[in-house]
């Protein structure tokens, strides 16, 4: 059946809400980009992209990456910004301390809103996304300039310190994670801590609060391209004008939907 229309390019006050990822292209589209702009138009928004990095993979594995640099990223940001208002940001894949702090460097000056940051570090397949000192730079400049910070068990644990192994250790991930500069931190506890536990996400908001987000597990493993889609979904919503906690709400109902859709006879 046909969607109804994402949106062709309309005057720009008759615009839906643009939101703008910066990330890595799969161009097998499973993650990255295509995952983004999919979600996106899904929630009824305007999709715009720069990307980072022009990978070379399939669901099974990364072959390589074509990694861009600051100016070629600058220069695909900059006229979206004198052309549109931007309502809703994120970043994916940044692989490069050169990539990193230019999209520090684009949130700080430009026209754009705090970005929902997913630290995008390890493929699904297990190919390493991110360099030593590209995480360095995340860790200690791009989280202060988020919206919110949105890592899974593995890069929480990098980002906190220390290993997780509890609901009690994700409330104190997220503390130490805010700590480091993130005005609220989502935690996503799909990589399932014990075998017959739900899967649940903690969010820490800019009020310190805590909001715990539980929904039954899918036995479908790990589903490539599902942390792109949460992070797309929450920018879109928070474009939409959505609480931030709302925007979350929607945006793991929505990707809980397209992962049963998966499994759907
Ligand atoms: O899911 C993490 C991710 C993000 N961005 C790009 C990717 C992947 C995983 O493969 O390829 C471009």
């Amino acid at each position: 059946m046909l969607q109804e229309s994402v949106g062709l390019i309309a005057p720009i006050d008759q615009r839906s809400p643009v939101v703008l990822t910066i990330a890595g292209i799969d161009p097998s589209g499973g993650a990255g980009i295509v995952a983004d702009i999919k979600t996106i138009a899904a929630f009824g928004c305007f999709p715009a992209a720069a990307i980072t990095s022009i990978t070379f993979q399939n669901a099974q594995r990364v072959f390589g990456a074509e990694h861009q640099g600051a100016a070629t990223l600058r220069a695909q940001v900059e006229p979206i910004v004198q052309d549109a208002t931007v309502a809703a940001a994120k970043t994916g894949m940044l692989p490069t301390a050169e990539i990193v702090a230019e999209v520090v460097r684009l949130f700080r000056e430009e026209n754009l809103p705090a970005p929902v940051v997913d630290p995008v570090m390890i493929s699904t397949s297990g190919h390493d996304l991110i360099g030593d000192a590209a995480f360095h730079i995340l860790k200690t400049e791009l989280l202060r300039v988020a919206r919110v910070v949105t890592p899974n068990i593995p890069e929480a644990e990098r980002l906190a310190g220390f290993s997780i192994k509890s609901e009690a250790d994700m409330r104190r991930a997220a503390e130490a994670i805010r700590s480091l500069g993130a005005p609220a931190v989502l935690i996503k506890g799909g990589h399932r801590l014990t075998p017959q536990a739900d899967a649940v996400d903690i969010l820490l908001d800019d009020q310190g609060v805590i909001t715990e987000f539980r929904s039954e597990y899918i036995e479908v493993g790990e589903v490539h391209g599902s942390g792109c889609t949460l992070s797309a979904a929450i920018a879109a919503n928070l474009a939409n004008g959505l609480s931030l906690e709302a925007a979350v709400g929607a945006g793991k109902r929505y990707l809980t939907q397209q992962i049963q859709n998966l499994i759907r006879p």
